[in-house]
């Protein structure tokens, strides 16, 4: 389908044809479309942008992942159907390995999705032969490769479960997860957004290591998520006043697009 450039929400119609697009060539599973208009839910409440908060925790993630002796980025499904060639462009500025990690695995689609990474300029990229196994994961997400995710230092884990980030957690790894789901404790942000913001940060701090541990040192999680849920709050009563006062046939409103 071709999407008029002009329509309000175009960068969303475009993820959707690419997550079907991606779908009907095997690379996505059905359960990633669920999992997308989960999250679309959320990015509708946040206004489909970037909070403030959100660029914080970017620009944290990109000293730690800076920082690290042994950075992976894990990709599933979604992240290859929605960001290959940003997540590869990510990889090559640190430089970090990528690892195919997929919770509904089969070795087809582990194929498939490093094939697209690769068309995408991906070198090396891990997955197809697992040697080793994250303790206290049941699912074959706990496949890994010792020189990937079973023996990085920093992991970025976009679109994450919470089991696997609580293994890696266990594993004494640093983990970075992006989801739209402010109950995630993550970076609270679209995934192809946050991705283009790391790459924008990691150039920014590259040449200041200085500046990168100062990043590091002040940055508190828990003070950020707060700040989150200070802006939802914020865009959730701004919803409430646009919607009462245009009545609820003022569908416009309340979209996000129109108060940005
Ligand atoms: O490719 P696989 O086999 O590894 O499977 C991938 C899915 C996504 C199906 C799998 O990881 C899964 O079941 O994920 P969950 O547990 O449903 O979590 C997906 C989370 O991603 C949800 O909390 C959504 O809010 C969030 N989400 C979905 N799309 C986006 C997103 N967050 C940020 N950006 C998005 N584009």
């Amino acid at each position: 389908m071709k999407i008029p450039r002009s329509h309000p929400r175009y960068d969303s119609l475009v993820r959707r044809e690419r997550l079907v697009r991606a779908w009907k060539a095997g690379i996505v599973v059905p359960e990633g479309l669920i999992a997308h208009g989960r999250g679309e839910a959320w990015d509708y409440l946040f206004g489909e942008m970037t909070s403030a908060p959100a660029l914080v925790a970017e620009r944290a993630a990109a000293a730690y992942l800076l920082a690290a002796a042994r950075p992976v980025i894990s990709v599933n499904g979604n992240v290859a159907a929605l960001a290959s060639r940003e997540v590869v462009r990510l990889a090559k500025m640190i430089p970090a390995r990528i690892e195919v990690n997929l919770f509904h695995r089969s070795e087809v689609r582990v194929r498939r999705v490093v094939r697209e990474l690769e068309r995408a300029g991906a070198r090396n990229v891990l997955g197809l032969r697992p040697n080793a196994r994250i303790p206290g994961i049941e699912s074959k997400r706990a496949l890994s490769h010792r020189d990937g995710i079973f023996g990085a230092d920093v992991v970025l884990v976009p679109l994450e479960d919470g089991d696997r980030a609580e293994a890696l957690v266990r594993m004494k790894k640093t983990v970075i997860s992006v989801d739209l789901n402010p109950l995630s404790r993550t970076i609270v942000d679209e995934l192809t957004r946050a991705v283009l913001n790391l790459c924008k940060f990691v150039d920014e701090l590259k040449p200041d290591e200085t500046e990168t541990l100062r990043v590091r040192r002040v940055y508190n999680r828990n003070g950020n998520l707060g700040a989150v849920y200070s802006f939802l709050e914020w865009r959730l009563g701004r919803l409430r006043r646009s919607v009462t006062r245009g009545g609820m046939r003022s569908k416009s409103a309340s979209q996000p697009s129109s108060v940005r």
